[in-house]
Parts: C-alpha cells; structure tokens; sequence
C-alpha cells in the first residue's frame, strides 16, 4: 500500500470545501476533508508545500507513524491549519485502511455501540416566533433534538440567525467580512424567554440547544447558565470564550446546565484542564479540525473518563467527507452524546456522493468499505474557489467582539 500520489480538489459548489485524496499504488485511494472555513487556501499552502511531497513513497496502512510524522517531524505543533492539514491525511489513510480491508470505517475502529447516531437541528428564526415555526417543522421531520437561536430584541442582525426561513445563515457568499452589532445586556434579557417558549410549546422531551458563540465574559455566562436551568437545556454551547480555561469554575460553581466546548479546539492539550476539573460536559472538536481520528478518539477517550460524552461540531463548512467519517466515529464512540447536523444544500450532494441515511433525526451508518464518501472530481471542477469570509461582531458601541 504505497502512495502513489496525493492532491487536492479544491471546489465551491455554493460553499468552499477543500478535500485530500491520496492514491496507492494498488488502486485503493482514500478521500479526507482539509476544510478549514475562512482560511481554506492555509490548508492548501500547507498541504501543498509542505506535506504532500513528503508522503509519496511512503506505507499508507502506517496511519500512526505518519501522523507522527507529520506533527512531531513539523516541530510547529497544533493550531487550526496544521491540525486540519493532518486531519485530511489521517481521515484518508484510515478510508484507505477500511477499504483495503473491505470493512466499513466503524468495523475497523472497533465496531457498532449503537444502531443510530442522535442528531440536532439548527431552528432559528428572527424572533420567538418564527423559531418556534422552525421548530414545529424539525420535530415533524422527526429530530429528537433541537439548537434554538433568535434575533436579539434592538440589535439589527445576530450571527447563527437567518433573516427568512430557509435561508442560509452564515454568508459564505461575503467576500470580505459582514459586520454584526452586539449587546449582551439585550441578548441575556432576552434569551431565557426562548427557552421558556420552546418548553411550554414542545414539552419537556425535546432536547434543547444553544450556542452562545463564545459572547459572554464568565460571570455573564454565570448568570446565564444559572437563569435557564429550569429549561434543561441538552447544552449550553461556547459560552465564554476558552482560551482561560479556568473561567469555567466559575459557571461550574454557579450552574447544573451541561457545558459544551471544543469546535474551535484542535488539540488533546486544549481539553485538559477542563476535562480533568470536570468543567464541562461534551467535547465538539470535529475530526477534520482536530488530526483525525487518530487524534480525536484519544480525546474522546479522556473524556470519557469524566462522563464527558462527545457532540462533533457538523455546521455546513464541515464538508460531507467530515460528516461520513464522524457518523462512522459516532456509531463506534462509546461515549457518544449528540451529532451536529446542518443539511448541505442539494448542489453539495452532486458533487460529494455518500451512503449514509437519515431516518427520524438520526444517521444510519452506510456499510460501503471505508468512510463511505467520495468526490466526482469532474464535477468540482465546475465550481472555482469564491474567497468568503467569516463576519465579525462589535458592540454598540464599535468595539470588536467575539462572535
Ligand atoms: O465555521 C464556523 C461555523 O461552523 C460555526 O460558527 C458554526 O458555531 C457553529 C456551530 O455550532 O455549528
Ligand atoms: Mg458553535
């Protein structure tokens, strides 16, 4: 099993998706996602540059050498372009592995937990109301779990929230950064309203999400935590930002609701302390963002022995390769939580094929060796690299926020 060859396509098919496919000598290739939304040509660069050279010549079944290689050979350890650029080789060398051994990827990595992976819908909506519309229509197409997220009451547009139903929320399509306005004071009055609306509408069965975009300064979050613990929230996601690990104690000391952190995590080392301390609840680094699946079992592993249960980041600049290989990871991970699932739009599944279903909110896992994904290169070819960037918030008052 040699590699032969190894390049990247890079395509746009409505959003920017970047994907690895490292070739064998024997035929059997692999595919990995190398996406990383915003700044998707560093991934390139890097891979490009500095690491597809290297890996000709060399045994792809060696998935753990290569990947310490590629990270201690680097000497720059960790940060979001190198372990996205790792991810990509390690998510292709394990759809090589799987395939050569004619198994699917979750038979390789130890086989099923469970027979369906839970997953969560994204229903906003500029007011109450119209989340709560989206919300009927998501339960009705049979999720179990919901991410709920509104307009703030004052302030014009919110990041995470669509103007229309249907609507695509995050402008993938704005070349350089949009500018969203922020008031935690309106959003804080505001927020714990949702959560009673929702509950009183749909019970106490539907699981609730939230993310709070890393916004909020720990005793904001605090109080936040605090304040909605009678809705039972499935997870309050990024409330602060989680550079300091240690702010979480203090929302910890004050609040039961489950914390969910990581999707800008790429490391073991970013979780430690938290994991540890027993400051949070589920970790969200995705495998494309986080080395791989060599790499995020072992998080997942040290998770799980602080109950910590896993909740993989799968908004729609994790591109359907990501999302394949994650259900294979969620359908083996014993301690499996929750799925993000944000559908890409019908143009992704033109270009990406795949063999997972989704049934009554959750993902079956498809049985096809390897991760079950691929690409149609020819077609790619049809949607050119549009640069689009992420926005930025600031407060009222022209302060740069976190968004
Ligand atoms: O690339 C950033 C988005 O994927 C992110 O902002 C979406 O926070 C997000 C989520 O939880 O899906
Ligand atoms: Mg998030």
């Amino acid at each position: 099993m040699i590699i032969s060859d190894a390049y990247l396509i890079v395509t746009s098919p409505g959003r920017n998706f970047v994907t690895l496919k490292i070739v064998t000598e024997s035929g059997v290739y692999g595919i990995g996602d190398a996406t990383l939304n915003g700044r998707e040509l560093a991934v390139v660069a890097y891979l490009e540059e500095h690491v597809l050279p290297t890996l000709i010549g060399r045994d792809a079944s060696r998935i753990e050498d290569i990947w310490h290689f590629l990270y201690r050979g680097a000497y720059w350890r960790r940060g979001p372009v190198t372990m996205s650029a790792i991810a990509a080789v390690d998510l292709a060398l394990w759809d090589i592995k799987a395939k050569a051994a004619g198994m699917p990827l979750y038979q390789l990595l130890g086989g099923k937990s469970r027979e369906r992976v839970m997953t969560y819908a994204h229903c906003t909506g500029k007011d109450i109301d119209a989340c709560l519309n989206e919300v009927d229509k998501h339960v009705k197409l049979g999720y179990r779990a919901v991410r709920v997220q509104t307009g703030v009451p004052g302030i014009p547009t919110t990041y995470g929230v669509t103007k229309k139903a249907g609507e695509r929320y995050e402008p993938a399509d704005s070349e350089l950064p949009s500018e969203n306005v922020w008031s935690t004071e309106k959003y804080l009055n505001h927020v714990p309203k949702l959560f009673a609306a929702v509950r009183e509408q749909f019970g106490e069965d539907l699981h609730i999400l939230h993310d709070v975009h890393h916004r909020l300064t720990p005793i904001e979050a605090a109080r936040l935590a605090k304040e909605v613990e009678p809705y039972h929230l499935f997870w309050l996601e990024d409330c602060v930002p989680a550079e300091n690990q240690e702010s979480f104690r203090l929302i910890r000391q004050h609040s039961t609701t489950p914390l969910a952190v990581g999707e800008v995590f790429n490391s073991i080392h970013d979780y430690r302390e938290l994991l540890e301390a027993q400051l949070i609840d589920y970790v969200r680094t995705p495998l494309s963002h986080g080395g791989g699946i060599t790499h995020v079992r072992r998080i997942a592993d040290l998770a799980s022995l602080y109950h910590v249960r896993t909740g993989f980041h799968g908004a729609t600049d994790l591109s359907p390769v990501c999302l394949g290989a994650a259900i294979h990871f969620d359908t083996w991970v014993p301690n499996f939580g929750i799925q993000e699932h944000m559908p890409h739009e019908a143009i992704v599944g033109t270009v990406f094929s795949y063999d997972y279903e989704f049934v009554d909110g959750h993902f079956i896992v498809g049985e096809t060796p390897g991760h079950g994904v691929d690409i149609d290169e020819q077609l790619a070819k049809q949607y050119p690299y549009k640069r689009a960037s992420l926005p930025v918030n600031r407060l009222e008052d022209g302060t740069l926020w976190h968004w």
